[in-house]
């Protein structure tokens, strides 16, 4: 039976939001040329970063500079060409890529390339050097239990030093597998379903989440989550830090 018009699992609150594929709607960025681009999470919504996702088209292109901001950019699928500050690199799904503020960026992507992007505005730390441009591919960094759960695995992508200000990590639950308890914290999250499903506890509320889903949690929102289904179940996720 095809989906009733009129619904949704998507819902917007104040204190957090879960944003389903069939309401995505495309806008355009200036500086990214034959691509389609959907903003999931931005200050409109009362967050203070923004995460959206780029699809190319045939030659697509992005480019500009970061300015105050800091980027980070992960490939969700396919490959594509990067040139950040003048240092080139191949990048393929699984790869990532921080842009420091005040630098310039170019992306050529294959067509049907999907990069994930988090914008967030850098703070810098008295005393402390601003961070570098780093190239990673998730591969390289082994997944860690989390606080003991060997069935919670966390990446933790960028470096855990005072320089960075923002954080972005991929959980990985194995099928029934929890975050060990219901998290209530200062930082802010932005979140893309990467595999699987299960049901995310966001406040009061729980809602049943699947692959290609995006999540807003606002400081202090109360965040639970359980893997559902037979197979691994994993999340990408900024977080503000320090
Ligand atoms: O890093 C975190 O705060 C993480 N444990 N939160 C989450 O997965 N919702
Ligand atoms: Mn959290």
């Amino acid at each position: 039976m095809s989906k009733p018009s009129g619904v949704t699992r998507t819902v917007v609150k104040s204190r957090y939001a879960l944003l389903t594929p069939d309401g995505f709607v495309p806008s355009r960025l200036p500086g990214w040329e034959n691509a389609t681009i959907i903003i999931h999470i931005s200050p409109a919504m009362g967050a203070k970063f923004s995460q959206m996702q780029i699809t190319f088209g045939k030659n697509g292109t992005g480019e500009g500079k970061t300015g105050a901001l800091e980027y980070f950019v992960y490939v969700l699928e396919g490959g594509c060409a990067a040139n950040i500050g003048g240092k080139k690199s191949n990048l393929a799904a699984g790869s990532y890529v921080f842009i420091p503020p005040a630098t310039d960026f170019h992306f050529a992507g294959a067509e049907d390339n999907r990069l994930l992007i988090f914008q967030k505005k850098f703070e810098p730390l008295a005393g402390t050097k601003a961070p570098a441009a780093i190239v990673g591919h998730e591969r390289d960094i082994s997944g860690q239990p989390f606080l003991g759960h060997k069935d919670a695995r966390l990446q933790v992508l960028l470096p855990d030093d005072l320089a960075f200000d923002m954080a972005v990590n991929i959980f990985t639950y194995q099928p029934r597998a929890t975050l060990p308890f219901v998290e209530t914290h200062v930082m802010e999250h932005g979140l893309l379903m990467l595999k699987g499903r299960g049901i995310y506890r966001l406040d009061a509320e729980t809602y049943p989440v699947q692959a290609g889903d995006v999540i807003w949690m606002a400081p202090y929102c109360p965040q639970w989550f359980v893997a559902e289904g037979n197979e691994p179940s994993s999340y990408i996720y900024y977080k503000d830090v320090k």
